[in-house]
């Protein structure tokens, strides 16, 4: 009897995490959360924090359920919050609709909630039950956990290149190396990114659109654009800056001297097209003031880099990133002026410090072959 209660309340919190996901990219900075509530073995509603600022999960479900949540069972996916936000404290909620219990898979990292609902529901009478899912709460909210633990976005490099690593054939060009299978997964990512971001180079070589072009596209939002330029020499004409492909932000980052330059480029700068700068005192870029202006200003939780092999190597210097995305097409460049490698700046890696890669993920995409490699570790 115990063991078929166990699996059932697995089954009702593995239900949860699905509402979850349908979020996709929207609650930015905020986690990714589904509640289920069920009674006499019956799920009677469902629910899902949907976008930043919006409803709770908890909230949503409870809401649905009306009147009949009273006795009932919650499920759901983290602690529920216990303090006014934007929202009310749902432990204020949980109690007001008469729940029975409560199960929930983890704490919360926000220090303003960690810890604290138990105590309170508890006192209220609610018996408070935790049923891990360790696993599946680290991959669905890696970002949401790096951000409220280190203020920088969880960064995923991606590039696609060749089995000799090279990003560029003789003549320098980047585009067209992966097949078509290959990119569609690459827009699959950043789909579920709130940035996308770029050095100038490839900017205005590429003149990309950075945009998400999938058949099916609910629910994402357009990621954000970001180029990164010292100087600010980018090409005016170039599509991301066209007013009428606005979709989403485009954020330029560069120094103080880059945005005289940048200003003087356009009679009058689009609305959808924001400046920031940041003092530079060596060549590099200051990419740490760069990412956390991206979680407090833009609410950005998760980044995706798209090169080129400059900007690339930027992140991958710094220490930067928390997972790489290679799309490798069976083929080889070999040495030349222009055929640059993956990461074409001095690195300062070393063959043991190389150890702290694992390889999640090994999938043909047609004729190419994507590899995911995650960081051990995190240093930030
Ligand atoms: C969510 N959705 O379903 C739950 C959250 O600013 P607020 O009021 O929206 O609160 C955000 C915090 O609430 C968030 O950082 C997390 O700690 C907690 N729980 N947040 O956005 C939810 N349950
Ligand atoms: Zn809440």
């Amino acid at each position: 009897m115990l063991y078929m209660q166990f699996q059932n309340h697995k089954k009702y919190m593995q239900m949860a995490f699905r509402e979850a996901k349908k979020a996709g990219n929207r609650t930015r900075t905020n986690p990714l959360v589904g509640a289920v509530i069920v009674k006499n073995g019956k799920v009677i509603s469902r629910g899902y924090h949907s976008f930043f600022g919006g409803l709770h999960a908890e909230e949503v479900a409870l809401k649905k359920a009306g009147n009949k949540a009273k006795g009932a069972d919650l499920f759901v996916t983290l602690e529920p919050c216990s303090t006014f936000g934007k929202r009310p404290p749902c432990t204020h909620l949980i109690q007001e609709y008469g729940i029975k219990s409560i199960y929930f898979a983890s704490y919360d990292v926000n220090p303003v909630h960690s810890h604290k609902a138990a105590n309170i529901l508890k006192k209220k009478g609610i018996a408070v039950h935790q049923i891990p899912f360790e696993k599946e709460q680290n991959e669905l909210n890696a970002p949401y956990i790096k951000c409220m633990t280190s203020h920088i976005p969880f960064i995923i490099l991606k590039a696609g290149l060749t089995l000799d690593a090279r990003l560029c054939d003789q003549k320098g060009n980047s585009k067209w190396i992966t097949s078509k299978a290959s990119r569609v997964i690459a827009h699959s990512l950043r789909a579920r990114v709130n940035a996308v971001l770029i050095g100038a180079k490839t900017f205005n070589s590429d003149n990309p659109r950075l945009n998400i072009r999938l058949k099916k596209r609910n629910p994402f939002d357009e990621p954000d654009k970001i180029i990164l330029s010292s100087s600010g020499k980018l090409n005016p004409r170039h599509r991301l800056f066209d007013q009428r492909l606005k979709k989403s932000r485009v954020i330029v980052a560069t120094t103080p001297q880059g945005k005289k330059h940048f200003l003087k480029l356009f009679k009058e700068v689009p609305r959808h097209v924001f400046i920031e700068t940041f003092q530079s005192s060596s060549k590099k870029f200051p990419l740490k003031p760069l990412l956390k202006k991206l979680v407090r200003r833009y609410c950005v939780s998760s980044l995706l880099v798209e090169g080129g092999a400059d900007t690339l190597s930027l992140f991958f210097n710094a220490d930067l990133y928390d997972r790489i995305v290679l799309f490798y097409s069976p083929r080889f460049f070999g040495t030349g002026r222009k055929t640059c490698p993956l990461f074409s700046r001095k690195t300062t890696h070393l063959a043991s410090q190389n150890l702290r890669h694992r390889i999640s993920c090994i999938q043909r995409t047609g004729p190419d072959v994507m590899l995911v490699i995650e960081r051990k570790k995190t240093s930030h």
